[in-house]
C-alpha cells in the first residue's frame, strides 16, 4: 500500500496523481482541453501532481485504450485508480481532499447536479457549435447552420444568466459545479455570446481571477509552449 485511501483532510500520496494530457494541445494554449478543469480541481486542492504527455497515436492505441475506453485525455492515474470523464476525475478530487463540496447533504447534491449540468445541459450546444467552427468552417452550409447553433447556446445561456442573477458562485461558496461551469463557458470566449450576459462574463472572469486557476492556466500554458518550441 503506497497511499492512504482514507478520505480525510489528510488525504496525500506518496507517488503524486498523473495526468495524462495532449502532447501539443491543438487548443493554443488557450486552456480549453479537458485537463483544465482537473489541473483548476488539483490546485485548489493543493495537490501537486506530474503530467504525462502523449501523442494522438498514442491517444488512440491499445496501451492508452485499456485505461481510457474512448481514446481521450484526460486521463487520471492514482495508485491504483485509473479514471476517465473529467466531471468524474474533479469529483474524486473533491471528495477525497474534502473540498468544492458542501457538507451538507443537500447542498453537496445540488453542486453535483451543477457538474451534471455542465457536462450535458450547458455544453452540449456549446461543443456542438464549438465542433462547427473547428471542422465544418469550409462546408457550403456553414454560414447557414451558425446563427441556429448560436441560437441554441443563447437559449441556454439566457436561463443559466436569469438564474446566477448577481450570485457570486452556484451555491454559496465557491464549488466543483463553479469548476465545471467555467471550465465550459470558456470555450465562448471570443464570441459574443458571453458578452451578451454581463453577470456571466464576470462569473468567468471571478473564476479565472482565483490563484488556483491561474497557476492551472500557467502550468497547461508551459507545455504547450514548450511544445510549440520543439522541445
Ligand atoms: N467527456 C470527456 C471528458 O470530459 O473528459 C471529453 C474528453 C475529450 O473530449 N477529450 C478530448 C480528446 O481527447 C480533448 S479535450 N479528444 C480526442 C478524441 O476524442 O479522439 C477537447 C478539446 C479539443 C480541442 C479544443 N480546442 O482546440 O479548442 C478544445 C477541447
Amino acid at each position: 500500500v503506497i497511499a492512504s485511501y482514507q478520505p480525510d483532510e489528510h488525504y496525500s500520496f506518496i507517488m503524486p496523481p498523473t495526468l495524462t494530457v495532449f502532447e501539443r494541445a491543438p487548443d493554443g494554449g488557450r486552456g480549453l482541453t479537458r485537463d483544465m478543469a482537473v489541473r483548476w480541481a488539483l490546485e485548489e486542492a493543493g495537490q501537486s501532481y506530474s503530467t504525462h504527455q502523449i501523442s494522438f497515436q498514442y491517444l488512440k492505441g491499445p496501451q492508452h485504450k485499456s485505461a481510457h475506453p474512448f481514446g481521450q485525455i484526460p486521463l487520471y492515474q492514482e495508485n491504483k485508480l485509473n479514471l476517465f470523464e473529467s466531471g468524474a476525475i474533479v469529483l474524486h478530487i473533491a471528495e477525497t481532499h474534502k473540498i468544492l463540496l458542501p457538507d451538507d447533504a443537500n447542498a453537496r447534491s445540488r453542486v453535483i447536479a451543477w457538474m451534471f449540468a455542465a457536462l450535458s445541459t450547458l455544453e452540449a450546444p456549446i461543443v456542438e457549435r464549438s465542433n462547427a467552427y473547428r471542422f465544418e468552417r469550409e462546408e457550403s452550409w456553414y454560414e447557414a447552420r451558425m446563427p441556429r447553433l448560436n441560437e441554441r447556446v443563447r437559449y441556454r445561456l439566457r436561463d443559466f444568466s436569469a438564474y446566477l442573477g448577481e450570485k457570486e458562485w452556484l451555491e454559496g461558496e465557491f464549488g466543483a459545479g463553479d469548476v465545471m461551469v467555467i471550465a465550459i463557458l470558456r470555450w465562448l470566449k471570443g464570441s459574443e455570446l458571453l458578452e451578451e450576459h454581463a453577470n456571466l462574463a464576470a462569473y468567468v472572469a471571478r473564476g479565472e481571477a482565483r490563484p488556483a486557476y491561474k497557476r492551472a492556466f500557467e502550468a497547461q500554458l508551459a507545455l504547450f509552449t514548450k511544445a510549440s518550441q520543439g522541445a
